[in-house]
C-alpha cells in the first residue's frame, strides 16, 4: 500500500497549504468527527468539545501537524510514529474503526477548503496517506 511518486507530491504540496492553518483545520476534523460519530467523544471526556475550544485547537494541532511529520518520513512511518502507535494502543486504547471515521472527517475538511486542489486523484492520495498512518498507529493492538 506504499504510494507513489504523483501520491506522494500530491500529498506534500497541500500539506504546503494545510501547514499555516493546522489547529483551525484540525480543530474543524474533530468537530466534524464528534458531530457526526458522537460515540468518538467517549476518549475525550476530559476536553471542552465546545465549537472553537482552546482544546479543540491545540489537540486539532497535534493531530494534523503529526500528519504533516509523517509526510515528511513518508518511507519510513513505522519508526517515525513508534510513539505515538504505543500510545494509541496502549494508553488510549482507541478501537482502530475510529481512524476511519477521523480520516472522512479530515478528508471532508480538506475539500471544503481548498476546493481546487481537492481533486478526485488528491483525495485518493490523502485517503491512502491516512491509512498508511493509521495501520502504524493501530499496528501495536496485534
Ligand atoms: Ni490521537 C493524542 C495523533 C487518531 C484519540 N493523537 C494524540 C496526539 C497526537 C495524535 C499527535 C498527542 C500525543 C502527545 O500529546 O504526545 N491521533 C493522531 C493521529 C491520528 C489520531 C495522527 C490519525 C490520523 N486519536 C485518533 C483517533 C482517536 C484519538 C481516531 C479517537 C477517536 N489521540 C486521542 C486521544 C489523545 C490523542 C484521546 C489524548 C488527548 C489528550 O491530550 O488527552
Amino acid at each position: 500500500m506504499t504510494l507513489n511518486s504523483s501520491e506522494r507530491s500530491a500529498i506534500i504540496s497541500l500539506w504546503g497549504k494545510i501547514a499555516p492553518n493546522a489547529s483551525a483545520l484540525g480543530a474543524e476534523a474533530l468537530e466534524r468527527l464528534f458531530l457526526s460519530f458522537p460515540q468518538t467523544k467517549t476518549y475525550f471526556s476530559h476536553f471542552d468539545l465546545s465549537h472553537g475550544s482552546a482544546d479543540l485547537l491545540n489537540h486539532g494541532g497535534k493531530v494534523v501537524n503529526a500528519l504533516g511529520e509523517a509526510a515528511k518520513h513518508i518511507d519510513s512511518l513505522s519508526g517515525s510514529l513508534s510513539t505515538l502507535s504505543d500510545l494509541h494502543a496502549y494508553n488510549l486504547r482507541v478501537d482502530p474503526g475510529n481512524f476511519k471515521l477521523l480520516s472522512q472527517t479530515i478528508q471532508v475538511t480538506l475539500a471544503a477548503h481548498f476546493p481546487e486542489d481537492f481533486t478526485p486523484s488528491v483525495q485518493a492520495a490523502w485517503d491512502k496517506f491516512i491509512a498508511e498512518v493509521a495501520a502504524v498507529l493501530t499496528s501495536k493492538y496485534r
